[in-house]
């Protein structure tokens, strides 16, 4: 979340898209509803089923799986031709007046530099152009062709309402009341706030379609004030810490690029000139790194060895290692050895049948886990024959959350410290204690090895005290970083240097433990007198304590907020600083996302106070920003698609995606209706949290699929049937569940069906049902991998 929960209160319009808040993140509806008690705030819902979200709102706007571009793509349009935007802050915060290579060209779906065989684009044409210093160029009359505004002006003109609903199949008169509420929040004293979840991410789209949401946030100057900005609504109740801790193959943690085997990547100096950019706060990011590798080897990281650069991991960037490729990798027998710590891919990932046979190939499977899952349990599973299957599986026992202590992430980037609530039963141990305890066996086996591919294991840092568990403290302490000399803990990440004397384990987090060695993750100070609702001494929110992100631009060209109503920090020329005895500050409600004492009129260091996207290398707003597909989004169809030709374009696919299985694309003369798979509220995930658990197995006992009437009518199928769903990739048995949730949509002048299934079902628990994912493809986003499980197309029939 660029913003966080309490910060929903001061919204006046919620655009809810690809997400179901009011069954999967019930919070956000206490806040959504103070919003509209207090304030007459309107929610808008956009959903292919109409849910208990839908329920809540002013506005149900459904759409087809797979089509939110387009349906963004119209806002755009209208906002742009009818110049319904926020000008001033268009004009001067984002890249609207930048003059682009005049090599750029969009031609039928393709942008400049694309290569076919390749499924890749050369991006050198999506460049800026640049005077001879290196400053972009810029025309702020918003004249010219070739600069921003204009080219996108260009590529969403094929957006009309009448297009755009043909794809989407929302009604008209629907989408034209989207258009207008959305429109009002381009107002100075307005702010309307998008949340999203797994209804965005999860297609071969994902990753444009919430660049298509921040981009329509930047171009109505909602983001950066209250009430306002892009809002992840977070899965897992830590996946924000996750992701921040460099869960992913890319990023180590903070967001720092990993090292790659291109000779780009060959030592310190060519990473840092890589990855290091001379303008924007990233230009910091030599000092974040370093820091880094100090935490990681200790003693062991001296600038004669370049900080220990060679013993990071470094990956092929002509592979991929997300959770598709390693299981295609365990398909063909590659990977011999898998960990699953924690989750349960068994139900959970896509193209269910094949994953599990994948891990069929593995000589070891090792599960750490509160219960034997599916994932566990693979060898025994229905119609397998354990006989023929050698894997040898280890399960670990784990404690729950309330077993043990440790910091979660919310969504709105708190860390939040929770207590040991009870004691661990049996063997049970936490997470941390396990990692640490292999760690340590495995620095022993290495003790005396010479080997060079042995140093990174046997120079790593491993010691968090003396007992059989870990001191999580000492932990804490190595992530918020430290001064190597005295080992005192450093302020936050300003403090860091790049040349070995500080170790920070993840930069963004630093400052958690304040300088007197407090940690700020376990504040309960619920006290705030301000209006927006920060709570700045509740828990600890990175960057810095700050709750809104890129907030300088709450404030306007003069530093004065846009609106008292949406007030976040403002310029005070009066107020002293006190750590440097400055007059003038940015001063307010947050930790100003700023250096405080660099005015409206000033340039200081690698801040221009009139820019306040201080981790873009311009300090604009990026709407045209290259992605791996393309600078601006565009809409393609799903892998699995209804319609014979995309009408917006001659590509059908998002050209960039890679497409592992060939074989089994699902076309409408065989599966003719669209499926997508959500969550319930009484189930959590692939159910082992839930179905192991009686009363909730009780309150949904059995797998199911979601018709509308009409269709269950064509079908002859009634509600409590049981039924056959197939697709491309396999078939399940459930019973059908008739509703008036799904409606059919009028798609390019045919009749298009929608059904939806819940996930949560595998033969393990109490609670047990066919598993959704045998259905769903083993195809994923153009830029991160994600797996298309919102949008495929099936068939259903009678059982029997
Ligand atoms: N009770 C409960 N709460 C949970 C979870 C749980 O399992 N149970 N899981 C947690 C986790 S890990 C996550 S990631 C979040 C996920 O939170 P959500 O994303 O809200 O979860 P889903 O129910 O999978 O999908 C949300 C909605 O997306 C819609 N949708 C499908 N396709 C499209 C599309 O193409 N466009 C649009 N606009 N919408 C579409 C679906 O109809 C569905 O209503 O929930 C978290 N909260
Ligand atoms: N079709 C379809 N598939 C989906 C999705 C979808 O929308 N549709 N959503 C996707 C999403 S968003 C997600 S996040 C994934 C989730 O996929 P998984 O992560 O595989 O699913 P979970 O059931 O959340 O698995 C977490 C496991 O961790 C265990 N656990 C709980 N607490 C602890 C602990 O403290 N320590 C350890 N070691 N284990 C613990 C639980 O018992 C549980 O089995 O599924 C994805 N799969
Ligand atoms: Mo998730």
């Amino acid at each position: 979340m660029t913003n966080h929960w309490i910060d929903l209160k001061n919204t006046d319009l919620a655009l809810i898209i690809g997400g179901n808040p009011a069954e999967n993140h019930p919070m956000s509806f206490k806040w959504l509803t103070k919003a509209r008690e207090e304030r007459g705030a309107r929610i808008i819902h956009v959903d292919p089923r109409f849910t208990r979200t839908s329920a809540k709102a002013d506005i149900y706007a459904k759409l087809r799986s797979g089509t939110d571009i387009a349906f963004i793509g119209g806002i755009i349009n209208y906002l742009l031709q009818n110049e319904l935007y926020n000008k001033e802050y268009v004009l001067n915060y984002t890249n609207a007046a930048t003059l682009v290579n005049p090599g750029y060209k969009f031609e039928d779906g393709l942008f400049s530099g694309y290569n076919a065989e390749k499924r890749k684009y050369k991006q050198e044409t999506w460049d800026f152009q640049k005077d001879p210093d290196g400053k972009v160029l810029k025309d702020p009359t918003l004249k010219n062709p070739l600069c921003v505004l204009n080219i996108m002006k260009k590529h969403y003109e094929r957006y009309d309402i009448d297009t755009v609903c043909r794809v989407t199949g929302t009604p008209k008169e629907v989408y034209r009341q989207v258009l207008e509420e959305v429109a009002k929040t381009a107002a100075k004293d307005k702010s309307m706030t998008i949340m999203y979840a797994m209804g965005t991410t999860q297609h071969t789209v994902g990753s444009q379609n919430v660049r298509s949401y921040a981009i329509l946030q930047l171009l109505l100057g909602n983001i950066g004030i209250p009430g306002g900005g892009i809002n992840a609504m977070r899965g897992e109740s830590n996946v924000q810490g996750s992701t921040d801790f460099g869960l992913l193959f890319h990023i180590i943690p903070g967001y720092i690029n990993t090292p790659k085997t291109t000779p780009d990547y060959v030592n310190l100096a060519a990473y840092l000139n890589k990855e290091v950019p001379k303008t924007s706060f990233w230009a910091n990011k030599d000092k974040f790194f370093i820091s880094y590798l100090k935490a990681m080897w200790g003693d062991a990281a001296t600038p004669e060895n370049e900080f220990a650069y060679h013993y990071l991991p470094k990956y092929d960037a002509a592979r991929n290692y997300s959770h598709i490729a390693l299981f295609e990798a365990m398909a063909k027998g590659d990977i011999k050895g898998l960990m699953a710590w924690g989750q349960n891919p068994v139900v959970a990932g896509p193209n269910a049948n094949n994953e599990a046979k994948a891990m069929e190939n593995l000589d070891w499977l090792c599960v750490v886990e509160l219960w034997e899952t599916e994932t566990a349990a693979f060898w025994k599973r229905p119609g397998a024959d354990p006989r023929n299957i050698k894997t040898e599986v280890f399960l670990l026992p784990a404690c729950a959350s309330y077993e043990k202590q440790g910091s979660i992430s919310n969504s709105g980037r708190w860390i939040q410290w929770r207590w040991k609530g009870v004691d661990p039963v049996g063997e049970a141990r936490a997470d941390l204690d396990i990692i640490y305890q292999l760690g340590k066996r495995l620095k022993e086996l290495y003790k005396d090895s010479t080997r060079p591919e042995d140093a990174p294991i046997r120079d790593l840092t491993w010691d968090y005290g003396q007992g059989e568990e870990c001191d999580i403290e000492m932990v804490a302490r190595e992530i918020s970083g430290y001064t190597v000399a005295d080992k005192k803990p450093v302020k936050n990440f300003t403090k860091l240097a790049a040349d070995g004397s500080t170790a920070c384990g993840c930069w963004v987090m630093s400052g958690m433990i304040d300088e007197t060695g407090k940690n700020l993750a376990q504040r309960r100070d619920n006290k705030d007198d301000s209006p927006v609702g920060n709570y700045l001494n509740w828990a600890y929110a990175w960057p810095v304590n700050r709750r809104i992100l890129y907030n300088r631009a709450s404030a306007d060209l003069t530093g004065k907020p846009w609106s008292q109503e949406k007030a976040d920090i403002w310029w005070d020329p009066l107020a002293v600083d006190k750590a440097t005895g400055a007059v003038g500050k940015w001063v307010g409600y947050d930790v100003p996302d700023f250096k405080v004492t660099c005015g409206p009129n000033a340039v200081d260091g690698v801040f221009d106070g009139k820019k306040p996207f201080i981790m873009r290398p311009d300090g604009l707003g990026g709407l045209f920003a290259a992605m791996n597909d393309g600078p601006l989004p565009e809409h393609y169809e799903p892998w699995d698609t209804p319609l014979e030709v995309n009408p917006f374009s001659g590509q059908k696919l998002n050209p960039v995606v890679k497409v592992w299985r060939p074989d089994e694309q699902g076309t409408p003369d065989k599966f003719p209706i669209v499926a997508t798979t959500y969550r319930v509220s009484e189930h959590w995930q692939a159910g082992a949290m839930t179905r192991n658990i009686p009363w909730l197995a009780e309150l949904f006992p059995e797998m199911y699929v979601e018709i509308g009437e009409d269709l269950a009518r064509e079908k002859g199928i009634k509600n409590g049937d049981e039924v056959i769903v197939a697709s491309a990739r396999g078939e399940i048995k459930c019973y059908a569940m008739v509703t008036k949730r799904f409606q059919a949509f009028e798609i390019d002048g045919k009749t298009v069906h929608q059904v939806g299934l819940p996930w949560h079902f595998g033969f393990q628990g109490y609670a047990t049902g066919e598993i959704a994912n045998k259905l769903t493809p083993h195809i994923g986003d153009g830029n991160s991998m994600i797996p298309e499980y919102k949008a495929f197309l099936v068939n259903i029939r009678r059982a029997g």
